[in-house]
């Protein structure tokens, strides 16, 4: 009697777990779990409609110029709906300038603090001679109070840039491994005012990331982390930001952010 009431129970109980997992209830929760969201938002930059709707700060998730050098350092990022080299699409402009920084920068829907990849289409169209390093590419954190994400060394984990090759309208992608190393060429003798689409696949734990150039790289470049002057090196990655220096001067186009 006491075990047909326990058959009788657990079947009651299968049923009843039967019928939640066949519910609409526990269909939307399952594949919601299993989903994430994008790392990022608003990566090809057609939803933008002018250069100050690109540059302002957006809720909850959004490109915004996050360094704030002034009145004209933001100013130097523009949006641009000329066809340029091929792509006809919206794009980011930065413009050059030696006097103030810019940074164009996101927040990821989440930190990252594992392996993940990202990539960019990237267009160089000059760089100063002096002192001969443009167009930077950063992936890191906003730990630093002030400044933005990425704008300093300690935020910095990909630290990428490019400098002109020893050819004319040649130019080199290059690696800021740290503060005190030198920088260190990834691709070599790519040209000036040419689209190419540049992804990392980055492992935070293992402070590496791996470097590809679409239709160029044949097997992707190791690069280590960078390391700040206080020797440390980014735990948690949170913002990606591209931006040029007063101290890096150039001017180039971003478009199409986000995972590969
Ligand atoms: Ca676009």
């Amino acid at each position: 009697m006491k075990r047909g009431m326990s058959i009788i129970a657990l079947s009651a109980g299968l049923l009843f777990a039967l019928s939640i997992a066949n519910s609409p209830v526990a269909r939307l929760i399952v594949p919601a779990a299993k989903a994430q969201a994008p790392l990022l938002v608003d990566g090809d930059f057609e939803k933008d409609v002018s250069g100050t709707a690109l540059r302002a700060l957006e809720k909850p998730q959004g490109w915004y110029e996050s360094r704030a050098d002034g009145v004209k350092g933001p100013k130097l990022v523009l949006l641009s709906k000329k066809p340029v080299a091929g792509n006809a699409t919206k794009k980011v402009w930065f413009k050059t300038s030696t006097k103030h920084n810019a940074y164009l920068s996101q927040a990821f829907s989440a930190p990252q603090s594992g392996k993940f990849s990202l990539k960019w289409d990237i267009l160089v169209k000059s760089i100063h001679a002096k002192p001969n390093r443009a167009a930077f590419q950063l992936i890191g954190n906003d730990s630093v109070k002030g400044k933005g994400p990425d704008a300093t060394g300690s935020e910095r984990f990909v630290a990428l840039a490019f400098e002109n090759a020893s050819a004319k309208g040649k130019i080199n992608l290059i690696a800021m491994e740290g503060a005190a190393a030198k920088p260190k060429v990834v691709v070599p003798n790519l040209d000036l005012a040419k689209w190419y689409t540049v992804q990392v696949d980055i492992d935070v734990q293992a402070k590496t990331y791996a470097v590809s150039v679409k239709g160029v790289t044949t097997a992707p470049v190791a690069v280590k982390a960078f390391v700040a002057k206080e020797k440390t090196v980014p735990s948690s990655l949170s913002h990606i930001s591209f931006a040029t220096w007063n101290d890096g001067p150039g001017s180039f186009m971003i478009d199409n952010v986000g995972q590969p």
